[in-house]
């Protein structure tokens, strides 16, 4: 079986890079996965535009460079399938007590739960996402916008794609029932919700999308980074190709938000609005005001930090002494990668106070994690203030303290505000909405929702992309609006 191979095979029903066609029975188990997973795309992905013809890239190499054909495509047809990121050969386990030793190629049996758990749980945050998104088409502020909105749809099938191809392979029947249940879970359903909290929540609006994409794709981002160091070496190579894919997805978000904030601050500078506080003013021009995007901001980072797990876990150590799940670019640091005698800081709640503790480096993984994650969401945040003062108006963004609006972890059972300063039960309801969005914030971004699905065109709250997807120029068709 030749697994160095970029290309991908497009022959069959199911594309891959994995010499499917030499192993009939994962071949026939996914078969026999695909029309259940048709008929939830069906159910639940874009709602109104499966017939319509969407200018999309398809992978047909893992090669880094050149990797991607664009095309129009309609959603249903396109060809989700299975691709995996190059074998490195002789790799081995980066980091845990099994460091040094060759990676697996099979799943180590003292570890099966662990590694399914990890798989289960990562693959379910894809269809989720896609079930959160569903209505938005309706509303697009361009046929651009709506082809990105899609891309990142299909893609996010593919995701899962990935998961269920490792739990189809390597987990035999109950790695078969799991990839069923990914397919009956929903998001936002009371009797069957989706696993983590962020992906119940609902997408009602494009600036949330754009928030999502920003900041909960950027968890996505951090935890396939940490699975792509993974002893298993299947699951390592998954990773990695779907990081190239994930990269695409922040970037409709940062953007996304980019352009939001561009035309905000065009429309208060053409009208003479030198106050961003003056939010009534700014709104008449039809146009978000800061202060609410920074309050969706708020929303979405707080509801993504939750994605962390606790700050304090045994899971997370398990999975790293296990050579299960690394850190952040494990192989950039410059360490023992075992732990075992090491700590890390961890802010905690002690006697009613919001202060660090050393703990057990081991334990503290996921803390880890998200205090990487806060650097790289802070990067961009960086970039969009840049936007602002280059119009000169008073005002940044600001990410919220780590304790704001928390449902999991140290600060699940307090209030803080946005500067970490801990409030009582009436504190908070009194200033809830200072800091998230109100109804009326709700209800005036949603007046804004108006599709715009003229080419070249793009709604009054939102500037044009500096350029083009695959270098298209202003006026191009991303999508054919076909009736179903
Ligand atoms: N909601 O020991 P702890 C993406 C549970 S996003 C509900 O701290 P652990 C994407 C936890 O399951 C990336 N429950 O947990 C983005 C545990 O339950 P059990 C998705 C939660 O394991 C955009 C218990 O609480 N990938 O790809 O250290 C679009 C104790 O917690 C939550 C992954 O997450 C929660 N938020 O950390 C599309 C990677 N948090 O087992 C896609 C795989 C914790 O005691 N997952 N619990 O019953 C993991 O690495 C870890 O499972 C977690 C949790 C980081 C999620």
């Amino acid at each position: 079986m030749n697994i160095n191979i970029a290309a991908v095979d497009y022959d069959g029903l199911i594309p891959n890079n994995v010499a499917l066609g030499d192993d009939p029975r994962v071949k026939r188990a996914l078969e026999k996965w695909h029309p259940g997973y048709i008929d939830w795309w069906n159910d639940m992905g874009p709602e109104g535009f499966q017939a319509s013809l969407v200018y999309l890239r398809t992978a047909i190499s893992v090669d880094p460079k050149g990797w991607a054909k664009f095309d129009y495509v309609r959603m249903p047809e396109y060809r989700w399938g299975v691709l995996l990121a190059p074998q490195h050969a002789d790799r081995k386990i980066p980091f845990g007590r099994h460091k040094g030793e060759p990676a697996w190629q099979d799943v180590p049996g003292e570890y099966r739960a662990m590694l399914r758990r990890l798989i289960v749980i990562q693959g379910d945050t894809e269809p989720a996402s896609v079930e959160q998104q569903r209505h938005l088409g309706k509303t697009a502020p361009s046929l651009y916008d709506m082809r990105n909105l899609f891309q990142v749809n299909v893609e996010e099938g593919r995701h899962l794609w990935a998961m269920v191809y490792l739990l189809q392979k390597y987990f035999g029947t109950d790695g078969r029932e799991e990839a069923e249940a990914l397919l009956q879970r929903r998001s936002g359903h009371p009797d069957t919700p989706r696993m983590l909290g962020a992906f119940n929540e609902k997408t009602p609006d494009w600036l949330s999308f754009f928030m999502f994409t920003y900041f909960t794709d950027r968890d996505g981002k951090m935890q396939l980074e940490a699975l792509a160091q993974s002893g298993f070496d299947p699951l390592s190579r998954t990773c990695r190709f779907m990081l190239t894919e994930e990269a695409h997805h922040m970037f409709v978000g940062e953007t996304g938000v980019t352009r939001v904030i561009q035309r905000t601050c065009e429309a208060m500078k053409a009208a003479g609005i030198s106050d961003p506080t003056n939010i009534e003013a700014v709104r008449k021009l039809g146009v978000i005001d800061l202060p609410t995007i920074q309050k969706k901001a708020n929303l979405h980072f707080s509801l993504t930090l939750d994605l962390f797990g606790n700050e304090i876990s045994t899971n997370a150590a398990n999975a790293f002494h296990a050579g299960l799940k690394g850190r952040y670019r494990e192989d950039r640091l410059k360490d023992d990668h075992q732990l075992e005698h090491d700590t890390y800081p961890v802010l905690r709640l002690i006697d009613g106070k919001i202060q660090n503790e050393d703990v057990s480096a081991l334990s503290a993984l996921n803390m880890r994690l998200r205090d990487d994650y806060v650097v790289d969401a802070n990067v961009g945040v960086g970039r969009w203030n840049k936007v602002i003062e280059e119009f000169g108006i008073p005002f940044q963004i600001k990410l919220p303290h780590v304790a704001f609006h928390r449902h999991i972890g140290e600060f699940s059972g307090v209030h803080a505000d946005v500067d970490g300063k801990l409030l009582s039960d009436a504190e908070w309801n009194q200033k809830r909405n200072d800091y998230l969005p109100s109804d009326g914030d709700k209800d005036f971004i949603e007046s804004l929702m108006q599709p715009q699905f003229e080419p070249a065109k793009f709604a009054s709250w939102i500037a044009p992309p500096k350029v083009g997807i695959d270098n298209k120029p202003g006026e191009f068709e991303y999508v054919k609006i076909v009736d179903a």
